[in-house]
């Protein structure tokens, strides 16, 4: 892993975009996840620090036809932050006459990519899933157009916690970066409980709901939850009030760690609930933008609910537009509730084909297409369903194509999820697929659905056949 050569390389780029001609409006393209949000939001910091003019669009994906649109626009900048890496070829097709700047941790695309100005940590060896997101890219170059930018730093953490690249601690790049946030102010770690909602959800919720670790009796159980707080002496209530984890002294708090990890006695690590805890020190306490993880999903609901400004807004640290983004983190779980309920009413009707091994939703415009994964995951994790079970969940987007996800039951499980929607996709003409092991997506012309479901439902048995034999 070449740092210094990154560290250069994102040198050069700052000393090429400060040759820019001011004058002109810059056209930026982010990715719309908490990472893509976070990245778009320093670059904007930038543009305002320099007076320069921008317009901004926030995309699910960089496809064909949203780089063809960009190509008919007047502009002569084009930015992509956080994605454009795997489309280097076709960018340079399509606006080789422009002045072209990507600021990408994704898997480059392997061509030549002279005329483009394009910091990414793979060209030197070094992991973009891991060791830096595309916040993280953008932050370092910034910081070398404007020393200033280091103000930002947090913003850059909050996307690495996006992209799931914290892993009690981080490695080299976006420790650097957490260091700055730290010098500033701006971000406090703690010890604590390592577990969604501390700022925001009843205890027992959290606990309800805490499967990364996996507590059990606890896990997926409310009374379970409530039952083991009692037990431990932690009166779940304070007056009529459910307690937040941030309402518990250190008595408390010390009984709910012990008791966690006792209970945790028979899994691998059970300490592992412990760790570092990202708070931002300069936001109200109880909100959902206190602590690192919770921001970051607060943007990506945001992304998800098509308000990404509002994430951005947020990340500015614009106060009214915080609480607009708060807003539609409600909102976004109300359309999660909503695509729950639908998917409990419909479950045995056409719509959704359930199997020994697979379940294939097709939700069509029923559900938001940007919460399928969503709604995948989350019955993924129900109690009824059985280790090991694929969750296939279908939506609509607007512009013609079909949102397909996978997803499957049970921690743990040895399954690549990509190789696995990719080998229907590849056999269906124009359809796209990505995504990681664990979670996948693919996207299918809206006249392709039969056919995609057809071969689906041939994969997916054969697959759980060939499961069972094992
Ligand atoms: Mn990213």
């Amino acid at each position: 892993m070449d740092f210094d050569g990154f560290k250069k390389h994102v040198r050069d780029a700052a000393e090429k975009f400060s040759q820019l001609d001011k004058n002109e409006v810059v056209r930026l393209i982010s990715h719309l996840d908490a990472d893509g949000i976070a990245a778009s939001s320093l670059m904007i910091k930038l543009l305002n620090k320099e007076n320069m003019k921008y317009s901004i669009s926030i995309v699910t994906q960089l496809k064909k036809e949203v780089i063809d649109t960009l190509a008919l626009e007047p502009y002569k900048y084009f930015i992509f932050t956080d994605l454009g890496s795997g489309q280097l070829s076709y960018l340079k097709e399509k606006l080789g006459d422009k002045k072209i700047l990507i600021f990408d941790h994704h898997e480059p695309e392997a061509v030549e990519s002279q005329n483009i100005i394009h910091v990414n940590p793979h060209m030197f060896g070094i992991d973009g899933s891991r060791e830096i997101s595309g916040a993280g890219v953008v932050y370092f170059f910034t910081k070398a157009v404007n020393q200033d930018m280091e103000k930002f730093a947090h913003i850059a953490v909050i996307g690495a916690i996006g992209d799931v690249q914290e892993d009690n601690g981080f490695s080299k790049l976006n420790d650097e970066i957490l260091k700055d946030a730290v010098k500033h102010g701006n971000m406090k770690v703690i010890q604590g409980l390592r577990i969604f909602g501390a700022q925001t959800r009843p205890v027992h919720k959290v606990l309800e709901y805490c499967t990364t670790p996996y507590i059990p009796g606890v896990t997926g159980s409310e009374s379970g939850a409530i039952q083991f707080l009692q037990q431990i002496g932690i009166n779940p209530k304070r007056g009529t009030e459910w307690k937040k984890i941030v309402h518990l002294d250190q008595e408390e708090m010390q009984k709910l760690c012990t008791g966690i990890i006792m209970k945790r006695l028979g899994e691998k690590n059970p300490e592992e609930i412990l760790g570092n805890v990202y708070i931002l020190p300069n936001e109200e306490k109880e909100s959902p933008t206190r602590d690192v993880k919770e921001f970051s999903t607060l943007l990506n609901a945001c992304g998800r609910m098509n308000k990404a400004s509002l994430g951005i807004g947020a990340c500015l640290g614009d106060t009214k537009t915080k609480k607009r983004a708060i807003q539609s983190l409600l909102e976004y779980k109300k359309e999660i509730v909503n695509a729950i309920k639908w998917y409990e009413k419909n479950q045995n009707s056409k719509d959704v084909i359930k199997k020994d091994g697979y379940i294939i939703i097709n939700a069509r415009d029923k559900i938001l297409p940007t919460i399928a994964g969503t709604l995948g995951s989350i019955i993924s994790r129900s109690n009824d369903i059985k280790d090991g079970t694929y969750i296939l969940s279908m939506a609509d987007l607007l512009d013609g194509t079909i949102k397909a996800s996978l997803r499957v039951a049970g921690l743990n499980q040895e399954v690549d999820l990509r190789a696995t929607i990719k080998s229907i996709t590849d056999r269906i003409e124009g359809c796209e697929a990505g995504g990681h092991m664990h979670a996948a997506g693919a996207m299918i012309p809206v006249e392709k659905e039969q056919e995609f479901i057809k071969i689906a439902n041939e994969i997916l048995r054969k697959i759980s056949l060939e499961e069972n034999v094992k």
